[in-house]
């Protein structure tokens, strides 16, 4: 069985999402960000990067949401949930993944270390502006990519659009701008999935423990 440390609205709950599509069980340990067990010699024994989310497996330990999720799919999901290694479809994949952690999620997240996430005296509250004109930017390409697909990938659901679900949930609750219909209505496809909410609702339920 997996274990999963994560953090209620972080991108744990992309491995979570996962987990829960691909019907894996796992067993969750929380590491409270909000009062640095992340820093702990005990988690960074787990990830030297002190960072969630982190997954252990049978074989060692995981961490880098995108790299869990295809790694998960490649070794469950028998093609379901990801395209063969090897395939067209598979490089497109391994594309798209990278555009969505390298480009979309990237301005997001440097609002977020701006805003709260890196200490008080690194932050630059200039930076913010920027990165919201960037993602202004880069949600445009985004747009073009899906079209009129349900799906990024040969129109079928796969790892990429949990990742891609997650980022713009993320920017809703940063309070951005989506003005494309398209993204708007892909967003809310993947968002009322029934293994998002289970994901969503298992992370938040530690939260109260
Ligand atoms: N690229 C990593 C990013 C992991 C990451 O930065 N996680 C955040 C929470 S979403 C974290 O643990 N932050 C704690 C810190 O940076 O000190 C991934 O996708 O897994």
């Amino acid at each position: 069985m997996y274990t999963l440390y994560g953090y209620p609205r972080t991108r744990s709950v992309r491995v979570a999402w996962a987990l829960e599509e691909i019907g894996l069980p796992y067993s969750y340990c929380s590491v409270d960000l909000k009062v640095g067990e992340h820093f702990s010699d005990e988690f960074r024994k787990i990830n030297p990067a002190g960072k969630v989310p982190a997954l252990v497996t049978k074989e060692g330990t995981l961490s880098e949401s995108a790299a869990i999720l295809t790694y998960l799919a490649d070794k469950h999901a028998r093609h379901e949930f990801i395209p063969e290694p090897g395939s067209f479809s598979r490089g497109l994949y391994e594309q798209t993944m990278s555009f969505l952690v390298t480009e979309l999620e990237q301005p997001l997240w440097t609002i977020a270390k701006h805003k709260f996430a890196l200490p008080v005296e690194k932050r630059v509250p200039a930076v913010i502006d920027v990165a919201k004109w960037e993602f202004s930017r880069v949600l445009k390409v985004f747009s073009k990519m899906l079209g009129s697909n349900a799906f990024l990938v040969d129109n079928s659901f796969s790892m990429v659009d949990v990742v891609a679900g997650h980022v713009l949930s993320w920017a809703r609750t940063s309070e951005l701008d989506i003005p494309y219909d398209n993204v708007v209505s892909y967003a809310e496809r993947l968002l009322s999935r029934k293994a998002y909410d289970r994901a969503w609702r298992k992370e938040l339920a530690h939260l109260s423990e």
